[in-house]
Protein backbone atom coordinates (compact mmCIF):
# COMPACT_ATOMS: atom_id res chain seq x y z
CA UNK A 1 0.00 0.00 0.00
CA UNK A 2 1.71 3.75 -0.95
CA UNK A 3 0.49 6.18 0.76
CA UNK A 4 0.56 9.89 -0.44
CA UNK A 5 0.40 13.07 1.49
CA UNK A 6 0.21 16.44 1.20
CA UNK A 7 -0.70 19.74 2.87
CA UNK A 8 -2.24 22.82 2.04
CA UNK A 9 -5.03 25.46 2.65
CA UNK A 10 -7.20 25.18 -0.35
CA UNK A 11 -9.24 27.75 0.00
CA UNK A 12 -11.99 28.57 -3.03
CA UNK A 13 -10.99 25.10 -4.27
CA UNK A 14 -10.45 25.08 -8.24
CA UNK A 15 -9.66 22.86 -10.78
CA UNK A 16 -5.68 23.40 -10.06
CA UNK A 17 -6.09 21.66 -6.94
CA UNK A 18 -7.96 19.06 -8.81
CA UNK A 19 -5.50 18.51 -10.97
CA UNK A 20 -2.69 18.35 -8.05
CA UNK A 21 -4.60 15.47 -6.20
CA UNK A 22 -5.55 13.39 -9.47
CA UNK A 23 -1.96 13.10 -10.28
CA UNK A 24 -1.03 12.54 -6.60
CA UNK A 25 -3.44 9.85 -6.48
CA UNK A 26 -2.14 8.51 -9.03
CA UNK A 27 1.30 7.71 -7.69
CA UNK A 28 -0.22 5.69 -5.19
CA UNK A 29 -2.85 3.87 -3.64
CA UNK A 30 -4.13 6.35 -1.04
CA UNK A 31 -3.89 10.07 -0.88
CA UNK A 32 -3.92 11.82 2.38
CA UNK A 33 -4.57 16.02 2.60
CA UNK A 34 -3.36 17.97 5.33
CA UNK A 35 -5.67 20.84 5.57
CA UNK A 36 -4.28 23.98 7.33
CA UNK A 37 -6.33 24.85 10.40
CA UNK A 38 -7.46 28.85 10.49
CA UNK A 39 -5.14 28.98 13.54
CA UNK A 40 -1.97 27.44 11.51
CA UNK A 41 -3.45 29.97 8.33
CA UNK A 42 -3.23 32.71 10.46
CA UNK A 43 0.32 31.76 11.39
CA UNK A 44 1.05 31.49 7.54
CA UNK A 45 -0.35 34.75 6.44
CA UNK A 46 -3.47 33.32 5.17
CA UNK A 47 -7.07 34.34 5.93
CA UNK A 48 -9.28 32.10 3.84
CA UNK A 49 -12.61 32.83 2.27
CA UNK A 50 -13.89 29.07 3.87
CA UNK A 51 -13.31 28.12 7.14
CA UNK A 52 -11.01 24.88 8.17
CA UNK A 53 -14.25 22.48 8.60
CA UNK A 54 -15.85 23.96 4.76
CA UNK A 55 -12.58 23.26 3.67
CA UNK A 56 -12.03 19.92 4.91
CA UNK A 57 -15.52 18.85 4.01
CA UNK A 58 -14.73 20.43 -0.01
CA UNK A 59 -11.77 18.73 -0.33
CA UNK A 60 -12.77 15.23 1.49
CA UNK A 61 -15.41 15.65 -1.08
CA UNK A 62 -12.89 15.35 -4.26
CA UNK A 63 -13.18 11.50 -5.30
CA UNK A 64 -8.91 11.12 -5.42
CA UNK A 65 -8.54 12.26 -1.51
CA UNK A 66 -9.11 9.30 0.80
CA UNK A 67 -8.81 10.98 4.01
CA UNK A 68 -8.43 14.49 5.56
CA UNK A 69 -6.63 15.23 8.48
CA UNK A 70 -5.50 19.00 10.11
CA UNK A 71 -2.32 20.78 9.48
CA UNK A 72 -1.69 22.62 13.02
CA UNK A 73 1.66 23.28 12.62
CA UNK A 74 4.63 23.22 10.59
CA UNK A 75 6.64 20.80 12.43
CA UNK A 76 3.87 17.97 11.99
CA UNK A 77 5.43 16.67 8.76
CA UNK A 78 7.87 13.88 9.96
CA UNK A 79 5.46 12.60 12.69
CA UNK A 80 2.58 12.24 9.88
CA UNK A 81 5.39 10.46 8.29
CA UNK A 82 5.60 8.19 10.48
CA UNK A 83 2.25 7.87 11.86
CA UNK A 84 0.50 6.96 8.31
CA UNK A 85 3.44 5.01 6.96
CA UNK A 86 3.51 7.43 3.95
CA UNK A 87 5.46 6.65 1.17
CA UNK A 88 5.48 9.95 -0.70
CA UNK A 89 5.50 13.42 0.30
CA UNK A 90 4.19 16.00 -2.26
CA UNK A 91 3.61 19.44 -2.69
CA UNK A 92 3.31 21.74 -6.16
CA UNK A 93 6.62 23.64 -6.92
CA UNK A 94 6.21 26.85 -5.54
CA UNK A 95 7.45 24.79 -2.18
CA UNK A 96 10.52 23.07 -4.17
CA UNK A 97 13.10 22.67 -1.62
CA UNK A 98 11.19 23.59 1.08
CA UNK A 99 10.73 19.86 2.51
CA UNK A 100 14.03 18.07 1.28
CA UNK A 101 15.01 17.00 4.89
CA UNK A 102 11.77 14.34 4.91
CA UNK A 103 13.65 12.28 2.25
CA UNK A 104 14.99 10.87 4.76
CA UNK A 105 11.85 9.51 6.02
CA UNK A 106 10.40 8.76 2.39
CA UNK A 107 10.26 9.90 -1.10
CA UNK A 108 9.82 13.85 -1.94
CA UNK A 109 8.30 15.17 -4.89
CA UNK A 110 7.34 18.39 -6.40
CA UNK A 111 4.64 18.55 -8.71
CA UNK A 112 4.28 21.38 -11.24
CA UNK A 113 1.86 23.93 -10.13
CA UNK A 114 -1.26 24.65 -12.21
CA UNK A 115 -0.74 27.57 -14.01
CA UNK A 116 -2.97 30.90 -14.02
CA UNK A 117 -5.38 29.83 -11.23
CA UNK A 118 -5.18 30.31 -7.52
CA UNK A 119 -6.94 31.20 -4.93
CA UNK A 120 -6.17 34.82 -4.94
CA UNK A 121 -6.25 35.02 -8.59
CA UNK A 122 -10.12 34.24 -8.25
CA UNK A 123 -10.59 36.98 -5.24
CA UNK A 124 -9.07 39.39 -7.32
CA UNK A 125 -10.58 38.49 -10.15
CA UNK A 126 -14.33 38.57 -8.57
CA UNK A 127 -13.32 42.12 -6.79
CA UNK A 128 -12.30 43.37 -10.46
CA UNK A 129 -15.74 42.52 -11.70
CA UNK A 130 -17.04 45.04 -9.33
CA UNK A 131 -19.29 42.78 -7.89
CA UNK A 132 -21.12 44.61 -5.04
CA UNK A 133 -19.20 43.89 -1.66
CA UNK A 134 -22.35 42.55 0.08
CA UNK A 135 -23.07 40.09 -2.51
CA UNK A 136 -19.51 38.09 -2.01
CA UNK A 137 -19.93 37.20 1.27
CA UNK A 138 -20.59 33.43 1.79
CA UNK A 139 -23.18 34.08 4.34
CA UNK A 140 -22.42 31.45 6.61
CA UNK A 141 -19.26 32.19 9.03
CA UNK A 142 -19.65 36.02 8.27
CA UNK A 143 -16.46 36.14 6.00
CA UNK A 144 -16.48 37.49 2.99
CA UNK A 145 -14.24 38.07 -0.28
CA UNK A 146 -13.29 42.01 1.00
CA UNK A 147 -12.05 40.61 4.33
CA UNK A 148 -9.55 37.95 2.97
CA UNK A 149 -6.24 39.29 3.52
CA UNK A 150 -3.80 35.98 1.68
CA UNK A 151 -0.73 37.73 2.11
CA UNK A 152 1.07 34.69 0.79
CA UNK A 153 -0.22 35.06 -2.70
CA UNK A 154 -1.09 31.88 -3.52
N1 LIG B 1 -1.48 24.37 -6.19
C1 LIG B 1 -1.34 23.92 -7.49
N2 LIG B 1 -1.82 24.67 -8.51
C2 LIG B 1 -2.45 25.85 -8.26
C3 LIG B 1 -2.60 26.30 -6.93
C4 LIG B 1 -2.11 25.54 -5.89
O1 LIG B 1 -0.76 22.84 -7.74
N3 LIG B 1 -2.91 26.57 -9.31
C5 LIG B 1 -0.92 23.55 -5.10
C6 LIG B 1 0.19 24.27 -4.33
O2 LIG B 1 1.43 24.15 -5.00
C7 LIG B 1 0.18 23.52 -3.01
C8 LIG B 1 -1.29 23.09 -2.86
O3 LIG B 1 -1.91 23.27 -4.14
O4 LIG B 1 1.00 22.36 -3.07
C9 LIG B 1 -2.03 23.91 -1.83
O5 LIG B 1 -1.85 25.27 -2.13
P1 LIG B 1 -2.36 26.33 -1.02
O6 LIG B 1 -3.75 26.02 -0.64
O7 LIG B 1 -2.01 27.70 -1.50
O8 LIG B 1 -1.46 25.94 0.23
P2 LIG B 1 -0.22 26.75 0.83
O9 LIG B 1 -0.65 28.08 1.32
O10 LIG B 1 0.85 26.67 -0.16
O11 LIG B 1 0.11 25.89 2.15
O12 LIG B 1 2.75 23.17 5.03
C10 LIG B 1 2.46 23.51 3.67
C11 LIG B 1 1.45 24.63 3.60
O13 LIG B 1 0.32 24.34 4.38
C12 LIG B 1 1.04 24.87 2.15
Amino acid sequence: MKTIITYGTFDLFHYGHVRLFKRLKALGDKLIVAVSTDEFNALKGKAAFFSYLQRAEIVEACKYVDMVVPETHWQQKAKDICKYDISIFAMGDDWKGEFDELSILCDVVYLDRTGEISSTEIKNSLADRGAPKNQLSNGTDGNSLDNIDNKAGK
